[in-house]
């Protein structure tokens, strides 16, 4: 097959360099923090926007013309994407994909022809992979397109369409499995509302409770040992999504009795989106052992959608690397590029800068979080904060040894007079901005 993408693989030149097809960060053998970055940063290149994607907007037809779209038989397209997906992912050096089986493989007029397309293409992407030695970090079900989705999938008044979703969900997992993916994701697309005028909220929980109880049961079922990933979105599509953000799906897995079970895919423009910063999310989910993948991209801060754009900040990815490092770093998760070029950027190179921008500016940010680690300076500042926790009073306190009437003797006995200290944000700000 003739290549879409032009010239050689993608290497690390360093950043002194001008060739704006070369890495100047991302130097995949360079130990950080004892691992060498490409096992840090665990870059996946995801398969919808960056092959299924055609530029279109809701005013504008697509811009995107590439060999897989005209094909008349879609699932030689299927084939043609495929050539073409793993050619990017060897061009770039990244060891992880993504994909959602209607970006692999075309929807069939039947589930069963659905899932025969799927089974076909798996075995073309088993062969890729064995040939590339490009692995899957995960895979996911698409239950957002299709019209009978749009009144959601396991939130459907309908428990057909909660049926259809589970035999679809159950199909991928497999698929997932069969490809030694190591993370299933469930992005509840359209599992959310409009109005409350057609909605019972108390029922739509419940389905999604058992939806989601079905799905952990079927990958112990099959021996999955993949992590399942729920990614938080607060809306787009719907108004309200019930996975709204991270402490939302937290309180949702507790009460359906999830949580040892399911972990988070934290996006970034998900997390800004839902009013929050990216590094919030990821430290709400580490704190409350729930820390699983990120997906990686940025939002425009004048526009109120999911732009879903590269992430090109390195002081903003910084500061997230910090606190993925400071949760252990990723175990079965990575970063995901779900990002899209614009509209405009219609040569294939412009995918390839788009993934070299995004993947150079991880790669300084994790250097950059690396010796924020490595001098500790910021974790001590923290500690001393902290101190009088690790003390008697705060020990016991926290260890149940206190009540209401110890604490007020404590106060009266002692006369005790706390004096407030500076929570010191500027500094902080400042030693950060001496990292970078
Ligand atoms: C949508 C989104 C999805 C999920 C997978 O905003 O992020 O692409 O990552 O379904
Ligand atoms: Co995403």
């Amino acid at each position: 097959m003739k290549p879409f993408f032009p010239g050689t693989a993608i290497t690390y030149e360093g950043p002194e360099t001008d060739n704006p097809l070369a890495y100047r960060w991302y130097d995949p053998v360079r130990e950080v923090l004892g691992k060498p970055m490409a096992d840090q940063l665990r870059f996946a290149v995801c398969y919808w926007h960056t092959f299924g994607w055609q530029g279109n907007d809701p005013f504008g037809a697509p811009t995107f013309f590439r060999p897989w779209m005209d094909e008349p038989d879609p699932m030689a397209g299927a084939e043609i994407k495929l050539g073409a997906a793993f050619e990017l992912f060897e061009k770039l050096g990244t060891p992880f994909f993504t994909f959602h089986d209607r970006d692999a493989a075309p929807e069939g007029d039947t589930l069963a022809r659905s899932n025969a397309n799927l089974d076909r293409i798996a075995e073309s992407i088993e062969g890729e992979m064995s040939r590339t030695g490009v692995r899957l970090l995960w895979g996911t079900a698409n239950l957002f397109s299709h019209r009978r989705y749009m009144s959601g999938a396991a939130t459907n008044p309908d428990p057909e369409v909660f049926a259809y979703a589970a035999a679809q969900v159950k199909h991928v997992m497999e698929v997932t499995h069969r490809l030694n993916g190591e993370n299933y994701v469930l992005w509840g697309g359209r599992e959310g509302y409009e109005t409350l005028l057609n909605t019972d909220l108390a029922r739509e929980a419940d389905q999604l409770g058992r939806f989601m109880n079905l799905v952990v049961e079927h990958k112990h079922k099959i021996g999955f040992a993949g992590t399942i990933l729920i990614e938080p979105k607060p809306h787009e599509p719907t108004k309200h999504q019930y996975d709204h953000d991270a402490a939302a799906i937290h309180g949702f897995l507790r009460k359906y009795g999830l949580e040892r079970e399911i972990k988070l895919n934290i996006e970034v423009n998900h997390a800004t989106l839902a009013g929050h910063s990216f590094e919030h999310e990821i430290a709400y989910a580490a704190a409350n052992g729930l820390f699983g993948s990120l997906d990686i991209n940025r939002g425009d801060p004048q526009l109120g959608w999911d732009t879903d754009q590269f992430p090109n900040n390195a002081q903003d990815v910084a500061i997230a690397m910090y606190t993925v490092l400071r949760a252990g770093g990723f175990t079965s998760g990575g970063l995901n590029f779900d990002a899209k070029i614009r509209r405009q950027s219609i040569e294939p190179d412009d995918i390839l800068h788009a993934h070299i921008g995004g993947i150079d500016v991880c790669a300084r940010a994790l250097l950059i979080a690396a010796r924020m680690v490595e001098d500790g300076k910021l974790q001590g500042l923290l500690d001393d904060r902290y101190a009088g926790w690790d003390g008697p009073l705060g020990q016991s306190i926290l260890e149940g040894g206190a009540s209401l009437d110890s604490l007020a003797d404590y106060v009266l006995e002692r006369d005790l007079d706390p004096e407030p200290r500076s929570g010191r944000q500027e500094r902080l700000e400042n030693l950060v901005n001496s990292y970078l």
